[in-house]
């Protein structure tokens, strides 16, 4: 299998983030991809991973989901900050446009980086600094990287089932919307891909997202289209909140091409495996061509910013599922955060698909 990355998406570090009103390490960090990557290449031999870097394919494939004022945004932030004077650690933003404020639309002409900031960013997980679209757009180019490798490849004959590839990148993607960041995500790498493939390819493609998170940014970019379809098993309630309810299922053409499935914080193996096929039903139904899968292990139970109860073992199971849907398989790497176990149960996904 190949396992897709690129040294720059290191570059965006933040040091701290707010959890429960306290000050806590960031989170979302670059070792999180060392150590999946140092867990992978300790298996490589027997289960033939190859470990390639990504190229750089251009701008065109973002700008195709994220609108251009974002980008030039995502771009610039940091320098126009630092000419205001502003801390060299990065920039956050203070205050949001609400929908309930006085002046909401009339007065929010953002002229100054802060400003600015809260226009794009809608919480307080994304912080730019000097690396930050660096690493975003590098992270990109791993998810599209792994793409035009599974398009190229998926044609092979392939004995041991479906083909799969993995984009091991950060900063991860499925809360960014086409012109906001939030949750640790700048760039929406799956609906990237899912949207090159689309037009690469012209068939069909389903998104799996068995992050812990719903991933609203995804679900938004693809609410009122038939392709891709969206799929989403998550945490609830839980972040990012305001999304990611049963009764959200798409609008217009999409309408009925999103599915949610919200699960209690209760949640063990067994509930999340039968929730799991009842959703691979859907995307057999489907007909799919190509499947995309969001994948996060904050599902797991020690993670700490979710609450499921989920143990390593299910992984490998979860992996065999995603195998019997039998299409070309991208995965993209979205949460996770408990280090100890973030390569075992990645490996596991990663195993089971594979076996
Ligand atoms: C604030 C944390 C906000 C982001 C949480 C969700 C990140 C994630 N302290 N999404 O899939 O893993
Ligand atoms: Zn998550």
């Amino acid at each position: 299998m190949k396992v897709i990355y690129s040294e720059e998406c290191a570059k965006h570090a933040p040091k701290y983030e707010i959890l429960s009103g306290n000050l806590v390490d960031y989170f979302e960090s670059p070792v999180r991809i060392e150590i999946i990557k140092s867990h992978l290449q300790s298996f490589s031999s027997s289960h033939n991973y190859t470990f390639h870097e990504s190229t750089d394919y251009g701008i065109d494939a973002i700008l195709a989901v994220h609108d251009s004022d974002f980008v030039q945004y995502l771009k610039t932030a940091y320098d126009e900050w630092c000419q205001e004077g502003g801390d060299k650690n990065g920039i956050l933003p203070e205050a949001f446009p609400h929908k309930n404020m006085p002046s909401f639309g009339r007065n929010s002409g953002a002229a100054t980086a802060i400003a600015k900031a809260g226009h794009y960013c809608y919480d307080l997980s994304c912080c730019i600094m000097g690396g930050t679209w660096l690493a975003a757009y590098a992270s990109a180019q791993v998810t599209i990287s792994a793409a035009k490798a599974l398009m190229e490849d998926c044609s092979l004959p392939n004995e041991n089932g479906p083909i799969g590839v993995f984009a091991l990148c950060r900063p991860p993607g499925h809360h960014a919307t086409n012109n906001l960041c939030g949750g640790y995500c700048f760039l929406n790498n799956v609906a990237i891909v899912a949207r090159l493939i689309i037009s690469a390819t012209s068939k069909k493609v389903a998104i799996l997202d068995i992050d812990y998170h719903h991933g609203n940014g995804t679900q938004a970019i693809f609410y009122s289209t038939s392709n891709p379809i969206y799929v989403s098993l998550h945490g609830h309630p839980d972040y990012p909140w305001f999304s990611g309810h049963a009764s959200e299922t798409g609008e217009g053409e999409g309408e009925g091409y999103t599915v949610n499935v919200p699960l209690t914080t209760e949640t063990d193996d067994k509930k999340y495996l039968e929730a799991l096929r009842s959703v691979i039903q859907k995307i057999i139904a489907y007909e799919a061509d190509f499947l995309v899968v969001s994948l996060g292990v904050d599902t797991f139970m020690h993670d700490p910013i979710a609450g499921f109860n989920m143990t390593s073992g299910v992984y490998i199971e979860i992996g065999k599922h995603i195998k019997s849907i039998g299409k070309p398989t991208l995965f993209v790497l979205e949460g996770g955060y408990h280090l100890e176990t973030i390569g075992i149960n990645v490996g596991n996904i990663l195993e089971g698909f594979n076996s």
